[in-house]
């Protein structure tokens, strides 16, 4: 399990466009986000850095991420 930490995430239509760049990546990933804290739990077998760089591309950069 991956969380993320997305400041730029500030609505339900930001949860959408974080879930689908996600799961462009692995279609697979378990996607579980809290708006109010903003942070993204992803469960995926794909590195991090990929799926780092997939929500930065998506213009929803993680500012940090935790593994565990
Ligand atoms: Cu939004």
């Amino acid at each position: 399990m991956i969380t993320f930490h997305i400041p730029a995430m500030s609505c339900a239509h930001c949860v959408g466009r974080v879930t689908r760049a996600l799961q462009g990546i692995d279609p697979q990933a378990q996607v579980i986000i809290d708006l109010t804290t903003k942070q993204v739990k992803v469960d995926s077998s794909h590195p991090v850095p990929e799926l780092a760089k997939g929500l930065e591309a998506a213009g929803y950069p993680p500012v940090s991420q935790t593994i565990g």
